[in-house]
């Protein structure tokens, strides 16, 4: 049986992940945050009690901030394969906290790497890097784009990749970044932009709502459905030898148009509902994100399958049970 250890495993990926290696068979570990409110709703329904002879998800507390706990975990679990997904991901945010997007984003995943290298385990790497790496640089952005991050969260992940390659290149670890453009699910944080839509979009069709709040409409972005895309992070890690690979649809979608896919699903008037607060802009803006993946389709069979309209319209369905409607 294959152990895996996920950072991040509460989050939208993670618990997909985790879903996908329980259903091959693993033993996954967890690590979490201590928090005063539960924090574990995305992974409630896999959830095993300890006392279970059989128990194959095992949860640990830990922080990327926490070095010495980062060792003792590494030593303790002794993983096969290491997901590093855990991440202050809000590109947002990370112009109000750069420092600690810095300190958990980036140092993190030093950290990481460093205890694996510490406790001298021969293990395999997945780094969740990210197409706001690519930034200003125009698409199509494929393994081989020049970087220009713009923002804090942009540039610590840029160092996270860079710390990725350099210990697959120093040190011999089979480290692979996956440079995964944006993708969204029902399980997808409240607070980014496609999840925000869907849920106002059917929330106002109920009548519970009369408007969102949003900033820049005109940005593009290439979104494609999270559970596919954690299937190619266990591909790289199958993979003959460590390396990167871009994940994406190859498909270019404005905010503008999303918000219309949710709306039209609705039977509503986008331009009735939607309303501009600054306070969404970002000081420097990523405008266009379109990821060529070809080389994982060629190395690894891995290709999207849901496209944009498609996967809104599955969001917006689950928004629209979660307020009590079926379709
Ligand atoms: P989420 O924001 O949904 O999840 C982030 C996870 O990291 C949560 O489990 C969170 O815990 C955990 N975390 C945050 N800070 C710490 C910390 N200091 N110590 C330990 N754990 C911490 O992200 P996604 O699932 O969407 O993304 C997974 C990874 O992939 C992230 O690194 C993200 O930056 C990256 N990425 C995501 C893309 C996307 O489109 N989704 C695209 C490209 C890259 P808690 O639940 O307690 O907050
Ligand atoms: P992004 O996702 O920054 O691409 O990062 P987000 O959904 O936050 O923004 C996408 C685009 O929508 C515009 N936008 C708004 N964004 C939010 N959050 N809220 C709004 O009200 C709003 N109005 C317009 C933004 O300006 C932006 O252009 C995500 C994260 O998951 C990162 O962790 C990941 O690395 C990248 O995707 C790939």
């Amino acid at each position: 049986m294959k152990r895996a250890l996920i950072t991040g495993i509460t989050g939208q990926d993670g618990s997909y992940l985790t879903e996908l290696l329980l259903g091959k068979g693993y033993e996954v570990h967890g690590v979490i945050r201590r928090s005063s409110t539960f924090n574990t709703g995305r992974i409630e329904h896999l959830y095993q009690d300890p006392h279970e002879p059989e128990q194959r998800l095992v949860l640990h507390y830990g922080d990327l901030t926490d070095s010495s706990r980062l060792v003792t975990l590494i030593e303790k679990v002794r993983p096969d394969e290491v997901y590093h997904l855990a991440a202050q991901s809000h590109v947002r945010v990370s112009f109000d906290e750069p420092e600690f997007t810095g300190n958990t984003t980036g140092l993190g995943t030093a950290r990481l790497l460093e205890a694996i290298r510490m406790v001298g385990i021969d293990t395999r790497y997945y780094q969740a890097s990210s197409s706001e790496m690519f930034g200003a640089t125009p698409p199509p952005q494929s393994e081989v784009t020049p970087f220009y991050p713009r923002s804090p969260y942009g540039a610590a992940k840029l160092y996270g990749y860079w710390m990725a390659r350099n210990y697959r290149e120093a040190h011999g670890l089979f480290a692979v970044n996956g440079i995964l453009f944006n993708h969204e699910s029902p399980r997808r944080g409240e607070t980014f932009v496609t999840r925000k839509i869907a849920r106002a979009a059917a929330r106002i069709a109920q009548g519970k709502e009369d408007f969102v709040y949003l900033g820049n409409l005109d940005a593009v972005r290439d979104w494609g459905f999270a559970p596919e895309y954690v299937e190619g992070m266990w591909r790289m890690l199958q993979a003959d030898a460590g390396d990167d690979y871009v994940l994406a649809t190859g498909t270019a979608t404005t905010v503008r148009e999303w918000v219309r896919y949710c709306f039209e699903h609705v039977n509503a008037d986008w331009e009735k509902h939607v309303r501009f607060d600054e306070g969404y802009l970002r000081p420097t803006e990523v405008d266009a994100l379109i990821g060529d993946a070809s080389k994982a389709e060629r190395e690894l069979g891995w290709k999207a399958q849901t496209m944009p309209e498609q996967l809104a319209h599955i969001m917006v369905d689950a928004e629209l049970q979660d307020v009590g409607v079926s379709r």
